[in-house]
């Protein structure tokens, strides 16, 4: 229900639209009670206004630490209508019915240069978020506004209304309260856990948190030796994913070994049976699925031994020894990935030292939220974890495709869902055959898939072909069929999906449409 209210308690650091607030508030017969420079603006405007401090009885003290945490306020905004009622009188309590308060402005003192610490620390505010606490916990009976973007709203409310608040405007500044405070804390646990205790120095990265992710190590530098790195994980990471490794061995980790590995393992989990990915880049150059890790291993190297040099390797099965020494002894790596690993083939890997190894138990969780940096802005979104089923997909051409190419489509599917856009992907036997990547234009990326795969010396004729999104023209269906390509999975979609579908009839291929695009960038 509505509540009149009768009593304010303002205390703010912002003074602006305090004035008018208070003379709106005055107008509705509110009394107003408020802390020391709160006061004197509001009694320097000639309204009336009476000092928390003579409520209390208790002056305010040690510069300002201690004004308003006393029992006579918090009693005020916590206590309960038709519950509280004696005990307030009791103990001379008087209800407080509207708080209005906005914090030191820690965040601003904290980015000023000219700060020192000791005014930084100055800037904590405890008595506010205190009250704000106490004022949002009692929504039932209070209201709360936390910003001057907040008061107009409030003031035509209270006219519309002789005086009163709504219990939806009070809940919604409720929340807006909540949120005030956790932002606030964030930022000022943030900003004291980058500062080095030896020397006060400030590090460009928090030490341990940073909002709700907390701080696994620094980088010895991002993407660039100019660039600061650092990794952070969930508060509570997802099981299953990169953030739950462990290092076994092997030199420091980089910001890009861990984008690639991260690439690497969330596209080998994928599958059921023993599976290898090579990640380089960020894209996967040759991905298998064997009887075990190691033919896994040997398909997926053969895919495009060129690039797999100085790769990231992924495999979603304990890692034998006879497939380490086989992968250590060929090439260069520089993260080798698996959920567990034998006694000898960590005993193998320990020969070369520089290897970093890490283990990632397996888990059911994925990560659902992605984030992405713009400007000074941050795009987030739903992680793309969409999985297509056999039973979903169309056959769009007069020829279906066989059981063997269904099963090579799916594996293709999985592989083009990691390829950085423009995504194609040859496949055939479950292993990769050629991979094109992060083309702008989707011909180009079919054609390097083709360039690849006979630069491996691999038979693309009987391949099938996925890409990640529609052919908008038939030319890329033209460049599969020429190239020998048997069967196509698409999402489908395109102005011209029937030249497009048309073109496949035409050549004799076998086309499906997932319905669902797999856009990476
Ligand atoms: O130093 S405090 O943490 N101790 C308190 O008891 C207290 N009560 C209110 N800071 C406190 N405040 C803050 O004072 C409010 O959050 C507001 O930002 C500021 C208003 O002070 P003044 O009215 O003296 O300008």
């Amino acid at each position: 229900p509505p509540v009149t209210v009768r009593r304010a308690l303002l205390s703010v650091s912002d003074k602006t639209g305090l004035i008018e607030l208070a003379r709106s508030l005055h107008a509705l017969n509110v009394e107003l009670l408020s802390t020391g420079g709160t006061a004197k603006a509001i009694r320097d405007a000639g309204l009336p206004v009476k000092d928390v401090s003579d409520v209390t009885g208790f002056p305010e003290m040690m510069d300002g630490r201690v004004k308003t945490l006393h029992p006579i306020v918090h009693g005020g905004l916590l206590g309960r209508a038709g519950i509280d009622e004696a005990v307030m009188a009791q103990h001379g309590i008087g209800a407080i019915d509207l708080l209005v308060l906005n914090l030191y402005p820690f965040e601003k003192v904290s980015v000023d240069p000219a700060s020192t610490l000791e005014d930084i620390i100055e800037n904590i505010d405890i008595g506010g978020p205190a009250m704000l606490r106490s004022a949002a916990k009692n929504f039932a009976r209070v209201a709360v506004a936390t910003d001057p973007a907040q008061y107009d709203a409030l003031v035509a409310e209270m006219n519309a209304n002789n005086g009163a608040i709504s219990g939806k405007t009070r809940f919604a500044l409720s929340v807006a309260a909540f949120n005030r405070v956790a932002q606030y804390d964030a930022r000022i646990s943030d900003y004291l856990s980058s500062i080095n205790v030896e020397d006060g120095s400030r590090a460009a990265f928090s030490a341990q948190a940073n909002g709700s992710f907390v701080k696994v190590m620094d980088l010895r530098y991002g993407e660039n030796p100019h660039q600061a790195g650092a990794f952070y994980r969930d508060l509570w990471p997802v099981p299953g994913t990169l953030a739950t490794f462990t290092q076994l061995q092997g030199k420091e980790l980089s910001y890009n070994n861990l984008a690639d590995a991260d690439a690497a393992w969330e596209c080998v989990r994928q599958f059921e049976r023993p599976a290898c990915v090579i990640v380089k880049h960020a894209n996967p150059c040759g991905v298998a699925e064997g009887v075990a890790c190691g033919d896994a291993y040997e398909l997926a190297y053969a895919t495009d031994p060129t690039s797999a040099f100085g790769g990231i390797l992924a495999f979603n099965t304990k890692l034998d020894a006879a497939t380490t020494k086989a992968i250590l002894d060929r090439q260069f790596v520089e993260v080798l990935i698996a959920p567990d690993y034998e006694e000898g083939a960590l005993d193998y890997a320990r020969k070369k030292a520089n290897v970093r190894v890490l283990r990632i138990p397996h888990g059911e969780g994925r990560n659902n939220v992605d984030v992405k940096r713009v400007g000074s802005g941050l795009l987030m979104q739903t992680a793309d974890i969409r999985e297509v089923t056999r039973e979903e997909l169309k056959v769009v051409t007069k020829i279906a495709p066989t059981k063997e190419q269904l099963d090579d489509l799916l594996f293709a599917w999985r592989v083009a869902k990691f390829v950085k856009s423009n995504a194609i992907v040859y496949a055939k036997d479950h292993r990769t055959i050629g991979v094109g990547a992060g083309q702008m234009s989707r011909v180009y990326s079919a054609r390097i898939a083709g360039i690849k795969a006979n630069d491996a010396g691999l038979v693309v004729p009987g391949s099938v072909m996925a890409s990640d999104a529609f052919f908008p023209f038939r030319d890329g269906i033209d460049a599969a069929a020429e190239a020998g390509i048997k069967a196509v999975i698409q999402p489908g979609g395109s102005m011209r999906d029937n030249e497009v579908i048309a073109a496949a009839d035409e050549h004799g291929l076998a086309m499906v449409f997932t319905g669902v695009r797999h856009f990476r960038h």
